[in-house]
């Protein structure tokens, strides 16, 4: 039998690409070069499956232009913001996406963007690197504790749950806002919220962990940063266009916000430079997912996808 031949459109671990190797006819990427837009097309009219990062935008244009041949989209992401979902669906190309893997990473690194917003983590690192630290004092980088604070969850999913529960390892008081209220279980004490304005008004820290979508492009902005209590935390491991980035820079400035960690940005790769030129600011080049053993579990919860695809059975994570 032939085996389907699939796309890899960015480089992954070499477990996860020998692997596709051995199942598939696969078309590599060992460059790891970022595909044009007219590039991406022309490579997936020539492919059964592509295996994609949240790096490469299906647009309902793309979509419209990618002729008969690709049955399926395997995302390497929790996050489906760069597939329209509804276009893929329409052309009956099935979608899928690697939920569970990444929550322990991405929880991971959201309490880095905590912890290094809280007390000041990229402005001692500088200040090291560039030989400025002259001087010490009681008073000098003095930082927020975040220990028996509020922990604010906006999108209380897999990775909003994980990071509750490290949150929880700090003393520190979970209440979310998400579509459902959770089972008592995964609540596990948390307070629920009905409304995102009401979550506000107590999170001394507000961590992002909902998925992007068109309706809540922006929800962190000037009216609901000025929800938040005096000086608060906002961490971002989510999607960067959650938040207005005009409207965050003149929260950072103003001190109602102390400080910000975030790992996403509205423009990736870059950022952006008001915001690093900021000194309350902890920043990361979105590495929530980057580890060993979450790049590799991704990698094969992809493959699982397609595996099923290609089998006949309905994959496990299919979205769309
Ligand atoms: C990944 C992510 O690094 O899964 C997601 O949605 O944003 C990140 O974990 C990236 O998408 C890999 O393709």
């Amino acid at each position: 039998m032939t085996k389907p031949k699939l796309l890899i459109a960015r480089k992954l671990r070499p477990a996860v690409e020998a692997r596709a190797a051995r199942d598939y006819d696969v078309v590599l990427n060992p460059e790891d070069r970022v595909f044009s837009e007219a590039e991406l097309i022309a490579a997936c009219r020539e492919v059964d499956a592509v295996l994609p990062c949240h790096s490469e935008r299906f647009s309902a244009g793309v979509i419209a232009a990618l002729g008969p041949r690709l049955k399926i989209i395997a995302n390497h992401s929790v996050g489906t913001d760069h597939v329209d979902l509804a276009a893929a669906k329409a052309a009956g190309i099935v979608v899928t996406n690697t939920p569970d893997v990444l929550s322990d990473a991405t929880a991971e690194i959201a309490i880095l963007c905590m912890l290094g917003a809280a007390r000041r983590g990229a402005e001692g690192d500088a200040m090291i690197r560039a030989g400025k630290w002259d001087f010490w004092s009681p008073a000098f980088m003095v930082g927020r504790q975040v220990t028996g604070r509020r922990f604010g969850v906006i999108g209380m999913g897999r990775v909003g749950q994980v990071t509750a529960d490290r949150a929880r390892g700090f003393g520190m008081q979970i209440h979310y806002h998400n579509r459902r209220r959770l089972p008592d279980h995964l609540e596990k004490g948390a307070v629920f919220h009905d409304s995102v304005e009401s979550l506000l008004a107590v999170s001394d820290v507000l961590s992002l962990h909902c998925p992007a979508t068109p309706e809540n492009t922006g929800m962190i902005n000037e009216r609901t940063l000025a929800l938040l209590p005096e000086r608060a935390i906002l961490v971002n491991t989510a999607r960067g266009g959650l938040v207005d980035e005009a409207a965050l820079v003149a929260a950072l400035k103003s001190g109602k916000l102390f400080a910000a960690g975030l790992d996403v940005f509205r423009t990736e790769p870059g950022g952006n430079p008001e915001i690093a030129a900021l000194p309350n600011v902890f920043l990361l080049p979105h590495i929530g997912s980057a580890t060993e053993e979450t790049r590799d579990a991704m990698g094969f919860r992809a493959l699982d996808n397609l595996d099923a695809f290609f089998a006949g059975i309905a994959p496990g994570d299919r979205v769309a």
